[in-house]
C-alpha cells in the first residue's frame, strides 16, 4: 500500500538556530560501539551522527515555547504555570483532573499502586516496557489483547493497534470483573510500530466496559499521531481537525498516562490525569512522595509552561501533517529500497523487521540488537532494539520472545530535514546489501529491570 500523499507536505515552521553535528570516522565507531558494548543506549551522544534512538525528549521547541520558558513561576506551590497546564489538559484533552510528573512513568507508578491489586489482570492493546514493568510491581499481570494482526509486521490493516473485542470478552468472562482493573489503551501503540487505534475500535471497546464497570485508561503519550490516521484512513473523520479527534478518543477514557516528551514537544515532563474525583485524591496524595508537590510534580514551573504551549501546537494539523509527511517519506524510500518493514508506517518512526534483515541469525543471537550496532558502525546513525531484548524476562525468568524483532528509527519531531531522511535510507541500504556476511551477537552483563537500557554484548564469532 503506498502511503505516500497526494500533495508534497512541507513543515509549517522555518529555521532560527541550528545545533551542529560531529561526523566521525569508521574507526571511531568501531572503538566507539565496543566501549558501548553494542549496545546504542550506552553510545555517547556526542559520537552519533543522525540520533534516531527516540523521538522521546529530543524534539524542537518552538520560539513561543522558548518565551514561555522564561515565564517560569518557581514557586514551590501554586506556580500560575500548574494552572496554565490544568486548564489546557481541560480544553484539549477533556480531562477533569490533571497531575504533573516528571515523565511517563512517574505517571503510570502512580496510578497503578492505585488501581492495581495484588492478582490482578490488566488487559492492552500489546505491553509496553515501562508501563508493563509498573503493573507488575504492583503486583498485577499484563494480557495483551491486541488484534492478531499486530502481529505480523507484513499485515497492511489500517489499525494494527486495535483491541481484539473477542479476546477481551473471555478474558473478563474467565477472571471476572473485579480482577480487571482497568484496560490499559495506547493511541499509536509504540511497539507495534506506532500503529492507531480506530475510533469504532475504542468505542466497541467502552460500550463493553462500561457494561462490565471496567475503567479504561489511556496512554495518550502519542495520542495526537493517532488522531491524524483516524483523519486519513476511518470513515467518517476526513472532515474533523485533530483537535476535535484527539479530544473525541480521551472522552472514549476515563484517565490517561501521558509522556509529554513525545507529542507534546518538550524535552521533560509528562501528567496522570483521571475524571474520577477519588482516584485524583489518592493521586494527589501519593505524587508528593514518589515526585513532589501536586502543583509541580518533579517539574520547575518553565517546564510546565513549555508543555501547555506545547500541547497545543501538537494538536494542530498542519503540524502533525508534516511531522508524520517525514516519517512516511523516510519508510517509503527504504521499501523502494527492498529493506523489509513493518507496514503500514506507524506514527512515530520506521521500524525495520529485523528477522527478515538477518534471516540466518536465530533470535538468540539478538539480531534487532545486531543490526542497530550495524547501522551505527555504517554511518554513525543512533537506532534503537525493539525485540528479545526489550521484551525482557516472565516473572519465571524465562526469556519473552516476542513475535517482533524489530529495529525503530525513530524520528524527532522537527529536528532533521528531508536530505537526513536520505541519508539514513542509504545508510540502511549499505547496510543491507552486506547483511549475509553479519554476525550476531551473544549477552555478556544483563541487568534486573529493563535490561534493554544497560546490557551489554559481545561480537559472536
Ligand atoms: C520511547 C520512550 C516512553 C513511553 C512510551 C509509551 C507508549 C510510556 C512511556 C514512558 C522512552 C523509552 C522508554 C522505555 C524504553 C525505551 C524508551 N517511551 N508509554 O523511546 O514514558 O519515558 O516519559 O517515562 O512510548 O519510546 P517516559
Amino acid at each position: 500500500m503506498k502511503q505516500q500523499m497526494k500533495w508534497s507536505w512541507a513543515e509549517p515552521y522555518k529555521i532560527k538556530m541550528v545545533e551542529l553535528l560531529k561526523m566521525t570516522t569508521p574507526g571511531q565507531r568501531k572503538k566507539a560501539m565496543q566501549e558501548a558494548g553494542f549496545n546504542t543506549f550506552l553510545l555517547k551522544s556526542e559520537d552519533v551522527y543522525i540520533d534516531l534512538l527516540t523521538d522521546s525528549g529530543t524534539s524542537a521547541m518552538s520560539d513561543r515555547q522558548w518565551a514561555g520558558m522564561m515565564m517560569g513561576d518557581e514557586a514551590y506551590a501554586g506556580s500560575r504555570n500548574f494552572y496554565h497546564l490544568e486548564q489546557v489538559v481541560r480544553d484539549v484533552y477533556g480531562y477533569k483532573y490533571m497531575i504533573p510528573t516528571h515523565q511517563g512513568r512517574g505517571a503510570e507508578n502512580i496510578l497503578s499502586k492505585i488501581l492495581i491489586k495484588k492478582g490482578d489482570i490488566i488487559p492492552g492493546n500489546m505491553y509496553f516496557t515501562t508501563t508493563r514493568l509498573h503493573q507488575e510491581l504492583a503486583g498485577g499481570r499484563f494480557e495483551d489483547i491486541i488484534i492478531d494482526e499486530a502481529h505480523d509486521p507484513e499485515n497492511e490493516f489500517p489499525f494494527k493497534g486495535n483491541v481484539n473485542i473477542e479476546k477481551l470478552t473471555k478474558l473478563i468472562a474467565k477472571h471476572g470483573a473485579e480482577k480487571i482493573p482497568y484496560i490499559s489503551i495506547a493511541t499509536s501503540v509504540n511497539m507495534a510500530g506506532g500503529q492507531p487505534i480506530s475510533m469504532q475500535n475504542l468505542k466497541e471497546l467502552r460500550k463493553l466496559t462500561t457494561k462490565h464497570g471496567i475503567r479504561i485508561i489511556h496512554d495518550m503519550t502519542r495520542v495526537a499521531e493517532n488522531a491524524f490516521f483516524i483523519q486519513q484512513r476511518e470513515k467518517g473523520y476526513d472532515k474533523k481537525s485533530v483537535a476535535e479527534i484527539v479530544k473525541e478518543i480521551c472522552s472514549c477514557t476515563d484517565g490517561a498516562t501521558m509522556s509529554a516528551k513525545k507529542d507534546a514537544l518538550v524535552n521533560i515532563g509528562g501528567f496522570l490525569a483521571i475524571n474520577d474525583w477519588d482516584v485524583f485524591e489518592e493521586a494527589r496524595n501519593m505524587v508528593v512522595v514518589y515526585e513532589g508537590l501536586h502543583t509541580y510534580g518533579g517539574l520547575a514551573g518553565r517546564d510546565m509552561e513549555a508543555m501547555a504551549i506545547g500541547i497545543g501546537e501538537s494538536v494542530d494539523d498542519n503540524h502533525i501533517k508534516a511531522r508524520i509527511g517525514q516519517v512516511i517519506y523516510l519508510g517509503e524510500k527504504m521499501i523502494d529500497f527492498g529493506i523489509p518493514i513493518v507496514k503500514p508506517i506507524g506514527g512515530h518512526g520506521i521500524f525495520v523487521d529485523a528477522k527478515k534483515f538477518l534471516p540466518h541469525l536465530s533470535q538468540d543471537a539478538f539480531p534487532a540488537q545486531t543490526l542497530a550496532a550495524e547501522v551505527y558502525l555504517d554511518s554513525g546513525i543512533r537506532t534503537m532494539e525493539r525485540g528479545v531484548v526489550s521484551a525482557g524476562r516472565k516473572a519465571n525468568g524465562e526469556n519473552y520472545y516476542p513475535k517482533l524483532e524489530l529495529v525503530r528509527f525513530t524520528i524527532p519531531r522537527r529536528v532533521y530535514t528531508q536530505a537526513h531522511m536520505d541519508v539514513i535510507a542509504e545508510s540502511t541500504l549499505r547496510v543491507f546489501e552486506r547483511r549475509n556476511k553479519i554476525k550476531g551477537l551473544e549477552m555478556v552483563y544483563e541487568p534486573k529491570y529493563l535490561r534493554f537500557f544497560q546490557a551489554r554484548f559481545k561480537k559472536l564469532q
